[in-house]
C-alpha cells in the first residue's frame, strides 16, 4: 500500500510544495489548514493532475478540540499515518520587544509551540500502531539564531528545536524518526503574514538576493525521508547561498 503523509499548513508555502512533491512520488496525502477553499482546490489538482489520493482536512491547531476532531474524523483507510510534517506556523509583527504586541506574542506561541504539541501529540498514538514512523518539525533559522525583534518568533523556533531534540529521546525505543528542518529566507507568503498584508514591505524581505523557494525545502524533506530507516538525519540548516546567517546577507 502507499505511504501516508500528514502534513499541517498545506494551503501555502512548504506545506503546498511538500504535499505536490510527495504525491508526484506516490504517496497519499492529508492535508490540512484553515482555508478550506485552497485544501479543496489543492487536492482537486493534485487527484486530476497526478492521481494522488488526498484527504483535506480543516482545522486550527491551534485549538485542541479541532485537533483531537480532526484526528478522530479520519477513515479507518486513513488511520496509517508513516510521516508528520508540523509545518504550520507564522511570524506576526516585527516589532521591537517593548513596542510589540501580546496578541502577536499569542498568536506565535499558539501556532508554532503549542499546534506542534497538540497535532504531534494526538497523532502519535496512531503512529506508534506500526514501526518506521518519521516526523518532521520545521523550525527556522530562527530556531538557531536570536535577531532584533525576533524575540517571541525566535523563542517559538527554539521551542521547536528543543522540542525535536526531546521528541527525538523520548520515541529511541519506538523506531520513529524525528528531524528538525531549519531554513532561512526562502519565498513564500510568510512576510506577507508577518508584515499583516503589506505586500511592499513583504517584497522587501527578498530584494536583491535569490532566496530558496518552497520546492527546495519539500525537495530537502523528501530526501530525508527516503534515506533508509536506520539514518535519521536530526537537522539540517538551510539557506540561500546569498545568506549566511540572519546577519549576513548579501544584496546586490
Ligand atoms: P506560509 O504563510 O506560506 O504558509 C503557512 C501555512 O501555515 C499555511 O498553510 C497556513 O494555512 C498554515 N497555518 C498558519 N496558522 C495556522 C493555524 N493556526 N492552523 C492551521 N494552519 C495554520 O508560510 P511558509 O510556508 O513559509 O511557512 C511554513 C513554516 O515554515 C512555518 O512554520 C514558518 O515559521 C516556517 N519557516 C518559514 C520560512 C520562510 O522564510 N518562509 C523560513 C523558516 C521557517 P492557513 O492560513 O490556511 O491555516
Ligand atoms: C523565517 C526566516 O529569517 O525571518 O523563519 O526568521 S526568518
Amino acid at each position: 500500500m502507499s505511504k501516508t503523509i500528514f502534513i499541517t499548513g498545506a494551503t501555502s508555502g512548504f506545506g503546498k510544495a511538500i504535499a505536490e512533491k510527495f504525491a508526484a512520488n506516490g504517496y497519499r496525502l492529508i492535508i490540512t489548514g484553515r482555508r478550506d477553499h485552497r485544501l479543496q482546490e489543492l487536492a482537486g489538482t493534485l487527484e486530476k493532475n497526478l492521481s494522488a489520493r488526498v484527504l483535506p482536512l480543516k482545522f486550527d491547531v491551534r485549538h485542541r478540540d479541532e485537533v483531537k476532531q480532526a484526528v478522530a474524523s479520519l477513515p479507518d483507510e486513513w488511520k496509517e499515518i508513516d510521516i508528520l510534517v508540523n509545518n504550520a506556523g507564522l511570524a506576526s509583527g516585527l516589532d521591537l520587544f517593548q513596542d510589540a504586541s501580546v496578541d502577536d506574542f499569542d498568536l506565535m506561541i499558539d501556532t508554532n509551540v503549542k499546534g506542534l504539541l497538540y497535532m504531534t501529540k494526538e497523532l502519535l498514538p496512531l503512529m506508534l500502531q506500526q514501526p518506521g514512523g518519521y516526523i518532521f518539525n520545521i523550525g527556522s533559522v530562527a530556531s538557531k539564531y536570536v535577531y532584533e525583534k525576533g524575540h517571541i518568533y525566535c523563542a517559538s523556533k527554539f521551542a521547536v528545536d528543543a522540542l525535536t531534540q526531546g521528541m527525538r529521546i523520548d520515541l529511541l525505543k519506538k523506531n520513529i524518526r524525528v528531524t528538525a528542518i531549519h531554513p532561512g529566507l526562502v519565498e513564500t507568503e510568510f512576510s506577507l503574514v508577518r508584515f499583516k498584508g503589506d505586500a511592499e514591505r513583504a517584497k522587501k524581505t527578498y530584494q536583491g538576493l535569490k532566496p530558496l523557494s518552497a520546492t527546495d525545502i519539500a525537495d530537502v524533506i523528501f530526501y530525508c525521508a527516503s534515506t533508509p530507516p536506520h539514518v535519521n538525519i536530526n537537522e539540517l540548516v538551510i539557506m540561500p547561498t546569498a545568506q549566511a546567517s540572519p546577519f549576513y546577507i548579501d544584496r546586490n
